[in-house]
């Protein structure tokens, strides 16, 4: 890998996007590399990932503008769909995922901190999706995602402005959960990470598959969601363990880790 490290801590492991030269632009071999390493996670021990960006200065500054300069109709195609799918790869992975956003994120840059489940950044972060500037329309899923999670209107203002926003105002709008200084954003990132892999694996991975596929769904439909993936826990060590544990009178028993089965 030249572009990517992965780091696993124990539960919890942290991938950073290093191609630090370039703002951690997202070239092919970045994306490739990406979805490679997704691949890769050993989903038996790690229960949270961290997505961050290599240097002090930029989370992802988009999609590479110079590979994009020459493409064809079908290359550009072929481009989004690869960026697309690893993004979708990201939305969809059984664990949580977390952006530490350490600085620009534009573009495409901004599109993968929005198919992470959670988005903290650092107070230096500038967030925005300047596409119509270049001449093209958001094409990793900016245009769908930023108005699920802001709203269309404040959506819609930011993309057809091409305007970029600091971290406080990231916040004010409701991108960002969190806003801590350069130094402190990785330490929260992953004692959030930390947290969550406490949990029981079983029953965090099924709240996340409800939300998303429920935000997908109308209410009736939502809450059958919802009700399979609960009972699904009552298939697991973790289900019986957790409750007993709670009805244990026992004040001095200390609480195992879960253990994922
Ligand atoms: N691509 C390639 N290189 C980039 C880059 C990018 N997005 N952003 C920065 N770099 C490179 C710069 O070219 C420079 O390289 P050298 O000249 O040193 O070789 C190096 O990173 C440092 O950048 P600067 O010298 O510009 O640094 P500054 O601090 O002065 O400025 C900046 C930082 C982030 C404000 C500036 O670099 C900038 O504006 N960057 C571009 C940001 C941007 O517009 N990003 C959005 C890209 S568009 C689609 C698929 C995907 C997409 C669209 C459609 N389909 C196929 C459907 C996605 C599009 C995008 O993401």
């Amino acid at each position: 890998m030249d572009y990517i490290l992965y780091e696993q801590k124990g539960n919890y492991a942290v991938l950073t996007i290093n191609r630090e030269k370039a703002l951690n632009a997202l070239n092919s071999q970045v994306l490739e590399e990406l979805d490679g390493t997704l691949d890769a996670v050993d989903l038996s021990q790690v229960r949270c990932l961290v997505i961050t960006g290599a240097g002090a200065k930029s989370f992802v500054a988009g999609a590479d503008i110079g590979e994009m300069s020459t493409l064809t109709k079908e290359e550009g195609e072929a481009f989004g769909k690869k960026g697309n799918d690893v993004m979708r790869k990201i939305e969809t992975f059984p664990i949580p995922v977390i952006a530490a956003v350490n600085g620009f994120a534009l573009g495409g840059g901004c599109e993968l901190s929005m198919s992470c489940d959670i988005r903290i950044c650092s107070d230096n972060a500038v967030f925005g999706q300047p596409e119509v500037g270049l001449g093209i329309t958001p094409g990793f899923g900016g245009t769908q995602r930023l108005a699920r999670l802001i709203g269309a209107g404040m959506a819609k203002q930011l993309i057809y402005t091409a305007r970029n926003i600091k971290a406080d105002e990231a916040y004010r709008i409701g991108l960002v959960n969190g806003v801590y200084s350069q130094e402190e954003l990785l330490p929260a990132a992953e004692k959030m990470a930390s947290t969550i892999a406490k949990n029981a694996p079983i029953a965090v991975r099924n709240c996340k598959k409800a939300i998303n596929e429920g935000l997908d769904a109308d209410m009736e439909e939502a809450l059958v969601i919802e009700e399979k993936l609960f009972g699904g826990c009552f298939e697991t060590e973790d289900q019986k363990y957790g409750m007993a544990f709670f009805l244990d009178k026992n004040k001095e028993k200390v609480k195992e880790p879960f253990r994922n089965c």
